[in-house]
């Protein structure tokens, strides 16, 4: 009997992870009109249900990018690296960039965990492999995924928002150098600024060594420009009476 009420409780829980990320995924999912949401759950699920979430592929989730498809928003796109509050404290308040949270594609797993088990047809929000775990995990070969789409539709003037309170603003192993600059063609994409967000005290200025290399990276034809600008400073522009253009 023991085994038995055991095995009950375990599937139960099991049973509601699924269900907890599923119904956050379907809820989100059902923000946005013009999608069939069960469809897109159903895409992106097979991308790691019964597999080693150590062992999914980036490539997995290319079911998932082709049913939630979405449209380029030319001149706003806004990536980001190491500044993931600063950027949505501004893009949230007011209209005038759009990352890749604002989007379908990043925002229904924004902040989420998931994978699966070998065996299992469940999904698991708990004991998952984290970032640096191990390569393919479930959720970095995601962000992998959808970051290269997110770049594949960039176009026009594109911003970037780099972290100048650390050592590298530009690190090679971050998602923004390894997946997203490379994928940056001209003349699809004409201009790349760079806004380093700074304290009163920066670390990193725009002539830092890792940005040269980020100039030395981009596609020949693509205009580069950097300017330091103080997270106060981007704080005061977040008012959504402020105009989109001239605040830096
Ligand atoms: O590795 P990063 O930064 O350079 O990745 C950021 C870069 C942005 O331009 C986004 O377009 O890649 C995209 N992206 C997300 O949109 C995103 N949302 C949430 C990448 N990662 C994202 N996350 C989570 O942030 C992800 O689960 C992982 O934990 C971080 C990576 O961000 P980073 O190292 O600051």
């Amino acid at each position: 009997l023991f085994v038995i009420i055991v095995a009950v409780v375990l599937g139960l829980t099991l049973r509601q992870n699924t269900d907890t990320l599923q119904q956050t995924f379907i809820a989100r999912c059902k923000e946005f009109e013009g999608y069939d949401c069960e469809k897109i759950w159903g895409a992106f699920e097979q991308a790691y249900v019964g597999r080693d979430p150590c062992n999914v592929s980036v490539e997995a989730y290319d079911p998932f990018i082709a049913v939630a498809h979405f449209k380029p928003a030319c001149n706003r796109m806004m990536f980001w690296s190491k500044a993931k509050d600063v950027v949505h404290d501004f893009t949230e308040k007011r209209d005038c960039f759009v990352t890749l949270e604002d989007t379908l594609l990043g925002y229904l797993l924004d902040g989420l965990t998931w994978c699966g088990k070998e065996g299992s047809s469940e999904t698991f929000t708990t004991d998952c492999p984290g970032w640096t775990d191990c390569q393919n995990n479930t959720v970095r070969s995601f962000w992998t995924r959808v970051s290269a789409a997110f770049a594949d539709a960039a176009c026009g003037n594109v911003t970037a928002m780099l972290n100048g309170t650390i050592a590298i603003p530009f690190h090679p192993a971050s998602i923004f150098a390894s997946i997203e600059v490379k994928r940056f063609d001209y003349p699809r994409v004409r201009s790349l600024d760079v806004i380093l967000v700074t304290q009163e005290n920066p670390v990193s200025n725009c002539t830092h060594a890792s940005l040269k290399d980020l100039q030395r990276e981009l596609d020949k034809g693509i205009t580069y420009s950097c300017k330091e600008v103080t997270e106060a400073h981007i704080h005061e522009c977040s008012s959504p009476e402020k105009p989109c253009g001239g605040c830096w």
